[in-house]
């Protein structure tokens, strides 16, 4: 039982065959559950696991999977969905599960059908994913061709298959309910919730729609129990977990560590710490939608609660740096052009209020701010920055950067507006 179950089979030799995958461990999961469990007995084994949601909201996966209504046995219309539009600005956590070990995934996506007795899967991939959808291809096609999936798999009864769907692109697709709009093949706009897509999801079926990383999971919690899962972790939360760091430091990565890893062990060991003559001003701890915590936050523990007690959130738990010699106005600036770019356009607040957040970052950092471009930018936070003024999760995620930042950073904003240009690019 390794203690960095996700990874274990991951290496430069590319990912594992059926068979290979099999001798080190594989298939172990799926074939408990098949065998010795009910699908409620799975869902509880899941739940009592703590595992969360580790696409960033962090909801509890066992808890999600038991939303789905009961249906007759071989009544099979619902439908379990991989988000694998890994899009989020400085994540690329999934990538590496799904090019170094694809079959992890779909074990994974098995054991979670039958846990909600679905008779289908379909994992959506980021379009740029080429060397991902290649593998998972041939894997999906190997694990068909020794009877991993499809009818009756490994003599159970229980019938289940995936499919591969390439993203259009778009950032937007990412959020549940707009994947499955465009799985349907509509403008991949949000859907307003409820309806969650555990009661009317694709096609209006029940349908489940969880993170790469949380599937994969899944095969190791039923291969080794819950109270095994548990005590990966260092605190509340069950597990390990790709963290990973960006920006200035020495070494740009991403490791597997117990879920709850100080946040100054994954910066300063694993990522090698900041590079010579860069100190670490503030960071995103996790993907360029959590809220900004000051470098001084560096002693706090990776877990969802600790973080969030910290202002921010834990989110993809992939850190991005901010180190003292970079505009902090210029970062906030390429971040919000990026939400602005990608705003789906379906509701007011989030399509006009980001390119006008957009447009009054341009200006202070070109030199063109104004008296009261803070507070208007201040403004546009208090009204599209709150969860419920838009359909999804986009402007209030674009929003919580420039919120925190905007406190944390009013000397660097103020001092743009004084000098009449951005001190950072002058001094350089
Ligand atoms: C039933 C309820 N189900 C919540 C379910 C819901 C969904 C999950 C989370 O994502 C995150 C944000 C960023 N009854 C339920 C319920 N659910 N209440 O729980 O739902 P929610 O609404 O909390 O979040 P969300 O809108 O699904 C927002 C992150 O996504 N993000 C970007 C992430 C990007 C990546 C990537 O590129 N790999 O992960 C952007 O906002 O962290 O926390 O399934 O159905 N009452």
């Amino acid at each position: 039982m390794s203690e960095r179950p996700l990874t274990a089979m991951i290496d430069a030799a590319g990912p594992p065959d059926c068979a290979a995958y099999g001798r080190a461990g594989g298939w172990q999961g799926l074939r408990r559950a098949l065998r010795d469990l009910t699908p409620e007995a799975v869902i509880a084994e899941v739940t009592d696991s703590r595992l969360r949601g580790r696409g960033g909201a962090g909801f509890g996966t066992g808890q999600k999977w038991s939303f789905v209504p009961r249906t007759p046995a071989g009544d099979q219309r619902k439908y379990l969905v991989a988000n694998a539009d890994e899009m989020e600005p400085g994540t690329f956590k999934d990538r590496i599960l799904l090019e170094g070990n694809p079959l992890q995934l779909i074990e994974g996506m098995i054991v979670a059908g039958y846990a909600i007795q679905a008779g289908e899967g379909v994992i959506f991939l980021r379009g740029e994913y080429h060397l991902a959808l290649d593998r998972l291809t041939r894997a999906i096609d190997e694990a068909r061709a020794v009877g991993w999936l499809g009818r009756d798999i490994a003599g159970s009864g229980f019938d289940f298959d995936i499919h591969v769907h390439a993203s259009g692109g778009r950032y937007i697709c990412g959020e549940e309910t707009a994947l499955l709009t465009a799985l349907e093949g509509s403008r991949a706009v949000p859907r307003s919730k409820p309806p969650f897509p555990q009661v009317g999801g694709l096609w209006g079926a029940p349908s489940v729609v969880n993170n790469v990383e949380t599937l994969c999971n899944v095969p190791h919690i039923l291969a080794n129990g819950a109270a095994w899962f548990r005590a990966l972790a260092i605190g509340p939360d069950g597990g390990t977990k790709l963290f990973g760091v960006s920006g200035r430091v020495k070494r740009p990565g991403a490791w597997e560590l117990p879920m709850g890893t100080p946040l100054r062990e994954i910066i300063e060991e694993h990522a090698g710490g900041m590079r010579d003559g860069y100190g670490l001003r503030a960071l995103l701890p996790g993907g360029a939608s959590t809220a900004f915590l000051d470098g001084g936050a560096i002693d706090i523990a990776m877990d969802y609660a600790t973080v969030e007690k910290a202002g921010s959130r834990l989110g993809t738990g992939l850190a991005i740096l901010l180190d003292d010699r970079t505009c902090p106005v210029g970062m906030l600036r390429n971040l919000e052009h990026f939400f602005a770019q990608e705003s789906c356009g379906w509701c007011t607040p989030c399509r006009d209020g980001l390119p006008w957040v957009e447009r009054l970052l341009d200006a202070i950092e070109e030199g063109r701010g104004e008296d009261g471009d803070l507070d208007l930018l201040a403004h546009h936070a208090r009204m599209i920055g709150p969860m419920g003024r838009t359909f999804c999760a986009h402007a209030p995620g674009a929003i919580a950067p420039l919120s925190s930042g905007l406190n944390l950073f009013r000397a660097e904003f103020e001092a743009h507006l004084r000098l009449g240009r951005c001190p950072h690019r002058h001094a350089a």
